[in-house]
């Protein structure tokens, strides 16, 4: 190789390298920064690319290099082997060392950042979050030292700056919560409960997401991350108390079944003016005109009878999360609001 096209060549991968690296820091690819743990993993996002540019532009050169000047000679036979290369423990050595540093020190500086991001905080917000094929169920146990004992589902409502600590766990298979303007997110298995924190900062309304593939409707197991002032969660959590079952009843006392449907996410699949049902992936239930014991069975055993036209993709757990008492009461609600 000419020394004049050697030069050319390290000229040509400093100079992709740095406009690489510069177009990563220079332009903001990244959705909206929710908490300060964001903008540390959004550095250390960025610092991961940069150094691995310098790597993949110099492979890539190589590469090109290797193609053009180790190319087949016409005049040889096309039998002919290569020249036979034996191994060279200075470049062995180099080829080694170096990467074993920089993953070492890359490493080293993402458990800083992760540490720091995942510390856990002074009287946090306990919510226990339950996957279940295809929706998110949400109970909000305790803020500080003072009981909630509210359920929900697809939509969390939690007051701005307020640390966070979910407690995840799955009914079925493997879930996975993911918050991603908090850059975070988190297996949910069944049996065992995993924790993860973090403080949002800024009132609005981000995605929930479930990227773990877990059945054919996985793609519609999404929710909405509400934060808002402390003094519009603080009426949220008396409306949701004053609602029913979930903050422990009907005034008659024995579970309330709108409240039922509207925390079980049955809303979120299905149409029912009565509780606000908008979701179209179920069956309308206003004007089913279904008996008790046909909804009864729907709900525990939704795979018996297929609705025509529609997926079999309602969750088949309600018959266990739900007590004999919420179902009697579901079940009487909807044979009502569904005439
Ligand atoms: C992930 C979406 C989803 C959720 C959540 C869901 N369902 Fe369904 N549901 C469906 C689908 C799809 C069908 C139609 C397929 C079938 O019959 O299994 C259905 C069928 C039904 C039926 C039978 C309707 C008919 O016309 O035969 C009833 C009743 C019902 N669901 C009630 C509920 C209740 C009550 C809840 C909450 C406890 C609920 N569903 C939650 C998707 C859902
Ligand atoms: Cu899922």
């Amino acid at each position: 190789m000419k020394a004049s096209h050697r030069i050319a060549g390290i000229v040509a991968v400093v100079v992709s390298s740095v406009f690489l690296i510069a177009f990563t820091y220079a332009y903001d690819w990244f959705p909206t920064q929710l908490t300060p743990g964001s903008g540390k993993i959004d550095g250390l996002y960025k610092l991961l690319t940069a150094v691995s540019i310098p790597f993949f532009v110099l492979i890539v050169a190589f590469m090109v290099f290797c193609l053009v000047e180790f190319r087949v000679d016409p005049s040889d036979p096309p039998d002919k082997d290569g020249e036979p290369i034996h191994g060279s423990t200075r470049i062995e050595l180099i080829w080694t060392g170096v990467p074993l540093l920089v993953i070492l020190l890359l490493g080293i500086y993402s458990w800083v950042v992760l540490d720091k991001v995942e510390a856990k905080q002074k009287n946090p917000m306990v919510i226990n979050v339950t996957g279940q094929q295809y929706i998110w169920n949400y109970e909000y146990v305790k803020n500080g030292s003072e009981k909630l004992g509210v359920k929900t589902s697809s939509d969390l409502v939690v007051p701005v700056n307020k640390p966070l600590e979910f407690r995840i766990t799955s009914l079925d298979v493997i879930h996975s919560f993911w918050v991603p303007a908090a850059r975070l997110k988190r297996d949910a298995t069944a049996g065992v409960v995993t924790p993860l924190r973090f403080t949002p900062e800024k009132t609005g309304s981000y995605d929930i997401v479930c990227t773990e593939l877990c059945g054919v409707g996985h793609s519609t197991m999404r929710g909405r991350l509400k934060v808002v002032s402390t003094a519009d969660w603080v009426k949220w959590l008396k409306a949701q108390k004053s609602g029913g079952a979930g903050g422990g009843g009907t005034p008659g006392g024995g579970p309330d079944g709108k409240q039922i449907f509207t925390s079980n996410g049955c809303g979120g699949c299905h149409k029912l003016a009565a509780a606000d049902g908008a979701g179209t992936t179920g069956p309308a239930l206003d004007g089913a005109g279904l008996s008790a014991d046909e909804l009864r069975e729907s709900i525990v055993d939704p795979g018996a009878k297929i609705a025509n036209g529609f997926p079999n993709v309602m969750p088949a757990t309600f018959g266990k999360s739900l007590s004999k008492e919420e179902l009697d009461a579901l079940v009487k609600f909807l044979a009502e609001a569904g005439k």
